[in-house]
């Protein structure tokens, strides 16, 4: 039997397990990497488990979101990060150098390889061929020291590309129109393999943009073949050695299939405020805005860039509209301006922000009250840009630069002729921004230098035999990572102090909830479906286990948050029967009996809801390790009593 090319880079990588859909495999990882924002404390992480140097092929620590230093505290942790991968066997990538993905894409990514990343959408990897996942700084602390990754075995999604995009019909289209048909759980459990015709028409970074957003389907990982376009495009990095020919076998079998036609899709637009609102431009009509932003590491290579240059070129912003523009990388920005583009972008009046995540999370740029925002980013969850009544739109870079010129949502397609756009031979390559680690025998001369800002993690204590405690918090479907730990420049700059982000815990839904929790000392929160979708940040888990949680009662999990949640020791379980979320409200108490023994073996277990006087059953949908993990009260403690 015929194998895809995710089951091929998965069977090459297998350390233990079968792989067979559903079941928990564990694979070899050969890079990782981190940014600032989940950085710090993945590096102190790594720091607890002592292992001297990386063992992996490749680690590296990018400075990209913590980039606006109102305080001490984001420089801190730059300095922090930057002494550890030294000392370490880290490779740095300076602030200025580029947003983590599209960096990686650049300089270090290499086709059937495994790479995971303390960010969700590491996925963007799978551009150039890698299995590249989202994860847990945890799980990519214990990579670092050479531990193995587990996951469910996906599913694997065949999306067959056929036909060519219309004109001024963008690599962004595919990946919304994707979203339209899945939704932002349709990819929960699996891997979306694209194939076809199609994929011949799409360059790497068109690729890295699909990829790249695959991960609000909620898809452990998305993937395209290596093929010539691979190679044409790793050659131009001056790194043609690194490139190897992959593709699915003839008679691979997949799980499940779509089809899309490249020819017929139109621009879309991701409505407010979720990824898989998806429109079409004609069906949202002749939208008023006020603001465009371009850049992310969705759709800022470039070959974004250069069409926004093309599409701006002597003409002029709307004065109702602010638009800003981050190129991805320092070698976007630099060929941008040797080529003239950056000046006729800066002509035109678009305010050019740093290389770096920006606007995306918050970082500066939130729009005014109510404001119409069309991004090119991925998530345009309600208060993630910093105003909380803001309405963001997601877009590709073509429609983005036509609807600032203008001052309305506007097609694309009307700016007539497109020229063709093409990758250069050569990219312009000066790699003094990534800082190499010191040889091993020189890492006692490295002082790692450690900010007051960063204070010491969690580590939750071993499991109770028994749990009775109040249910501090009932929330709906959907919840994100931005709801349950907010991110912005006002609170990201605590990522290293647990203590202090805790404050800020669900303050997009109940400002009251840290106190209450804290007052309540011990508590449960009770959730709806894809509980926890977005981001990989385990701040998400590790605040809530400071706060006192544990346990989280849900219709059903996305996959990093569960994973994190496991890795701090918190019990995540999920609804026999989905009807029972209505039955219980929030302060109802609950009790769960027999946990020790239950934990260990069994698939199900009963509540109480001691309020209302009514037993109902929860599922404990856990493999053997993550059973003891949460018995033992963690990864840490975990590794700890194992080692
Ligand atoms: C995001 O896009 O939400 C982030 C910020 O990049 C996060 C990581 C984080 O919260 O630090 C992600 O996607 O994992
Ligand atoms: Fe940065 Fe935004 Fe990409 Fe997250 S989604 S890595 S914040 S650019």
């Amino acid at each position: 039997m015929g194998l895809t090319l995710a089951q091929k880079i998965i069977k090459n990588h297998l350390v233990c397990g079968e792989m067979i859909a559903g079941q928990e495999i564990g694979i070899k990882i050969d890079q990782t990497l981190t940014q600032d924002a989940t950085g710090t404390m993945a590096y102190l992480e790594f720091e607890a488990m002592g292992v001297p140097r990386v063992k992996t092929e490749r680690s590296v620590a990018y400075i990209d979101h913590n980039t606006l230093q109102s305080g001490f505290e984001n420089a801190d942790d730059h300095r922090f990060i930057g002494s550890v991968c030294k000392k370490h066997g880290i490779y740095f990538s300076r602030p200025g150098n580029g947003i983590c993905h599209q960096v990686h894409l650049e300089r270090f990514g290499v086709p059937g390889k495994t790479l995971i990343g303390s960010d969700s959408h590491t996925p963007t990897g799978g551009g150039i061929g890698m299995l590249a996942i989202g994860a847990g700084g945890m799980d990519v602390a214990v990579a670092m020291g050479g531990g193995t990754y587990y996951i469910t075995c996906p599913k694997i999604v065949k999306v067959e590309l056929y036909g060519k995009l219309s004109p001024w019909v963008a690599a962004k289209d595919v990946i919304l129109e994707v979203l339209r048909r899945l939704s932002v759980k349709g990819g929960v459990g699996k891997i979306i393999e694209y194939t076809g015709e199609g994929v011949k028409t799409l360059s790497v970074p068109e690729r890295a943009t699909i990829t790249n957003m695959g991960a609000e389907l909620g898809a452990t990982t998305s993937v395209f073949p290596s093929d010539e376009i691979t190679r044409e495009f790793l050659k131009a990095q001056a790194r043609e050695e690194d490139f190897t020919p992959l593709s699915a076998d003839p008679d691979a079998i997949y799980d499940e299939a779509i089809e899309i036609n490249l020819s017929e899709l139109v621009p879309l637009a991701a409505c407010p405020h979720s990824p898989d609102n998806v429109k079409s431009v004609s069906e949202i009509g002749a939208m008023k805005i006020d603001q465009v932003c371009i850049g992310s590491c969705t759709n800022s290579s470039l070959l974004d860039m250069l069409k926004v240059a093309y599409i701006l070129k002597g003409k002029t912003v709307h004065p109702d509209v602010s638009l800003s523009i981050a190129p991805g990388s320092k070698q976007v920005l630099n060929m941008l301006a040797a080529c003239g583009a950056l000046s006729d972008m800066i002509d035109a009046g678009a305010r050019i922000l740093e290389s770096a995540c920006g606007p995306c999370i918050g970082m500066g740029q939130s729009p005014n009250s109510g404001g119409i925002s069309l991004r090119t980013f991925n998530r345009n969850f309600e208060g993630r840009s910093g105003t909380k009544d803001g309405q963001i739109y997601l877009v590709s870079p073509e429609l983005a630069a036509a609807s600032a010129l203008t001052g309305i949502l506007t097609d694309p397609r009307t700016l007539g002729d497109m020229p063709e756009f093409e990758l250069p031979e050569v990219f312009t390559i000066n790699d003094n921004m990534i800082v190499p680690p010191v040889s091993a025998e020189d890492m006692d001369t490295v002082e790692v230098l450690r900010g007051p800002n960063i204070k010491p993690f969690p580590v939750s204590e071993a499991m109770s035999a028994e749990i009775c405690a109040k249910c501090s918090l009932k929330v709906g479907d959907n919840i994100t990572t931005d709801h349950i730990m907010p991110a912005g420049a006002k609170i990201l700059p605590l990522r290293s102090n647990i203590p202090k982000i805790s404050e800020y815990c669900f303050a997009v839904c109940d400002e009251s909830f840290p106190k209450r929790a804290l007052e309540l000392g011990k508590s449960i929160i009770v959730g709806g479906s894809n509980y926890g979708q977005g981001s990989s940040r385990e701040h998400a888990a590790l605040a809530p286990l400071y706060l006192g949680i544990k346990a989280v009662i849900v219709k059903s999990f996305a996959r990093i948050h569960m994973a994190n949640l496991i890795n701090a020791g918190i019990i995540p379980l999920t609804f026999a029967d989905e009807a029972d979320y209505d039955r219980i409200d929030q302060n109802d108490e609950l009790k769960l009996s027999n946990l020790t023994e239950a934990i260990m073996t069994a698939d199900e277990l009963t509540v109480t809801n001691v309020s209302r006087g009514f037993d109902f059953k929860v599922k404990l949908d856990l493999s053997e390790r993550q059973r003891a993990m949460i018995k033992a009260g963690g990864l840490l403690n975990y590794t700890r009593e194992n080692s």
